[in-house]
């Protein structure tokens, strides 16, 4: 089995500091988050940039000073959204990859988000695609629900994003694909043979996926973006205590941490 990679997602764009007062916000707030969450074992940062107001924005100058912060700090891999809020049009989402980072989400396809509608056309998901591949920015698939899985083959058919591919499993979305081990389990089976592959469970469902991932060979994501507790009731201190009870469980289970340059290779990065 690989080592194990974990993502942390610090800040996502639908979490305020009225749900999770230890909310990461700023540039510098978010660089901090990401060196904790090194230190305690994340090998990747999701980033959501936020504005001076605190609320989302794909604005190029707010990712480029994000990662300049965080480069400044450790060789985490710099994993920015393209999935923005639910609200940002297609252009606006597109402008971190123009800061050509190693990774970056591509979300494959459409589904309700809440009390939303998570927009993500074939034509626009092939015009992220398309703008990766040129930049060699190598794409976490975000998959919400099952038939995304099938949009992402249907990339790799038409030469738009190379092999091997590497899955985001968002499971527990309200109105999307639920957070269980038979979903989990489903999702795994329907990727092409040689991909990677990690799970995001959202809200409570965090630690009991992220706990079936390092026993299946896939890897993990924890984060305030997916959930604020750290148990029933329980807000989390940081992002970097979800981090290290991941790694704890992980060693407890006998799964190594990859280090960022460990998970580049795994990745294929
Ligand atoms: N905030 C969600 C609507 C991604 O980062 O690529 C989309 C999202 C996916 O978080
Ligand atoms: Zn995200």
């Amino acid at each position: 089995m690989d080592k194990l990679i974990i993502t942390a997602a610090l800040t996502g764009a639908e979490v305020t500091r009225k749900n999770q007062p230890n909310l990461p916000l700023t540039p510098d707030e978010i660089a901090e988050a990401a060196y904790q969450c090194y230190l305690a074992g994340a090998s990747i940062v999701h980033i959501h940039a936020r504005d001076k107001e605190g609320n989302p924005t794909q604005s190029y100058d707010v990712y480029k000073e994000i990662k300049e912060k965080i480069e400044s700090k450790c060789n985490i891999i710099f994993q920015p959204s393209t999935g923005g809020a639910v609200w940002h049009g297609p252009d606006e989402r597109l402008q971190p990859v123009e800061l050509k980072p190693e990774m970056a989400t591509l979300s494959a396809g459409t589904c309700n988000f809440g009390p939303d509608v998570f927009m993500n056309s074939q034509e626009y998901i092939e015009k992220f695609a398309i703008r990766m591949k040129e930049l060699g920015v190598k794409p976490e698939i975000e998959v919400f629900e099952r038939g995304m899985i099938e949009n992402a083959k249907s990339l790799v058919k038409k030469g738009l994003v190379d092999t091997p591919l590497h899955f985001d499993f968002v499971l527990g979305v309200p109105g999307a694909c639920p957070a269980t081990a038979e979903d989990l389990m489903y999702m795994v089976k329907s990727i092409p043979e040689g991909s990677t592959w990690t799970v995001a469970g959202i809200g409570r469902h965090e630690l009991p996926l992220a706990t079936m991932g390092i026993l299946l060979g896939g890897h993990v994501r924890v984060g305030f973006e997916d959930n604020v507790y750290y148990g029933r009731g329980q807000l989390a201190e940081s992002n970097a205590q979800l981090v290290e009870r991941i790694v704890r469980i992980a060693k407890e289970l006998g799964r190594e941490i990859a280090t960022p340059d460990e998970a580049r290779e795994i990745l294929k990065i």
